[in-house]
């Protein structure tokens, strides 16, 4: 009898939907209208879940999988699980760690450099047909920001800040980080607390674990970002305070921002759709066919080893 694997989130890849068909009985979870019902149907029988890095898995919906080995995440943020309560229990929980590194820096320094020379601004330009009734094919958009040499501070010194980080070195920008401690294998410059960080930024962008949920992102800190500079957030919206930004950008407290991540996801604050000054992501610094396969094959992998006895890679659980 094939494994019973709920899903919690779909996967978009259909080699990769086939492939899960193949080897397990799937479960989805995320269609069904009356998901209490479901689960009580199913619980029993499931011994793996599949979910994303934002969506997690509840510890309620856990405690009624009484025959979970495992938790495979479609991503790299296992902020949204009780860890220790898997640990406890003996479940698994791996991750797709190293699987979209470049794709989430690629997002972070486009929204950067789109904020920077006003890209989006510029298309809805265009695409408005404002330049066509301009009388000069000057156009009187205000000059845009140079991006190169820009000096960038980085939150989360990870697999992915240090992807952004090469990326922005070879924009010739100066880089420096805050972490937990200085990473000796790193050229840049450390920055020991976040406020000082951000007051000698251009651009602060976010790339750290959401772990402990604060919002460190505060009031204060964008204070110390200060008038010219932005906030790229590819990480998690938990870490931002939201009412703060919003205040922020609306009183040009700071310069722009770049979000690809909120706090309550799908909802984002309306007044942000108001500022021109800000670029809106939904979530996507992973959406390519090319990462979102190599994250499936690893999510297919995990669920493989551990119902064959085997510890699996990306265990984040140990
Ligand atoms: C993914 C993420 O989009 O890796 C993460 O933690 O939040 C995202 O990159 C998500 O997990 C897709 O399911």
């Amino acid at each position: 009898m094939k494994p019973e694997v709920l899903q919690l989130s779909p996967i978009l890849i259909p080699e990769i939907r086939d492939q899960l068909d193949e080897l397990f009985t799937i479960r989805r979870y995320y269609e069904q209208a009356d998901k209490a019902a479901y689960l009580a149907q199913h619980g029993a029988n499931i011994r793996g879940v599949i979910t994303g890095g934002h969506t997690g898995i509840s510890q309620a919906v856990m405690a009624q999988l009484p025959n979970l080995e495992v938790v495979a995440v479609n991503g790299v943020g296992t902020d949204a699980i009780d860890l220790a309560y898997a640990r406890d229990r003996g479940i698994q929980v791996t991750a797709t760690i190293g699987a979209l590194t470049e794709d989430v820096a690629d997002l972070a320094i486009g929204l950067l450099i789109d904020l920077c020379r006003g890209i989006s601004t510029g298309d809805r330009y265009v695409r408005s047909g404002e330049w066509a009734k301009s009388a000069t094919p000057l156009v009187p958009l205000p000059l845009a920001r140079q991006f190169s040499g820009m000096r960038i501070g980085i939150v989360g010194m990870g697999r992915v800040g240090r992807a952004v980080a090469a990326r922005a070195a070879a924009f010739g920008c100066p880089i420096s980080y805050t972490d937990l401690r200085p990473m000796n294998d790193v050229p840049h410059t450390f920055v020991a607390d976040l406020l000082s960080l951000a007051n000698g930024s251009d651009a602060l962008i976010l790339a750290a674990a959401a772990d402990k949920g604060e919002a460190i992102v505060n009031a204060e800190v964008l204070h110390a970002l200060g008038r010219d500079s932005y906030l790229i957030n590819i990480a998690r919206g938990k870490l931002v305070d939201e009412p703060a930004l919003v205040a922020a950008l609306q009183s040009g407290q700071i310069a722009g921002a770049g979000l690809d991540v909120f706090a309550d996801e799908p909802q984002v604050p309306g007044e942000l759709f108001e500022l021109e000054q800000v670029v809106l992501q939904p979530h996507r610094a992973s959406a390519t066919v090319q990462t979102r396969t190599r994250m499936g094959q690893m999510v297919v992998a995990s669920l493989v080893d551990v119902f064959a006895g085997r510890k699996p890679n990306g265990s984040v659980t140990g």
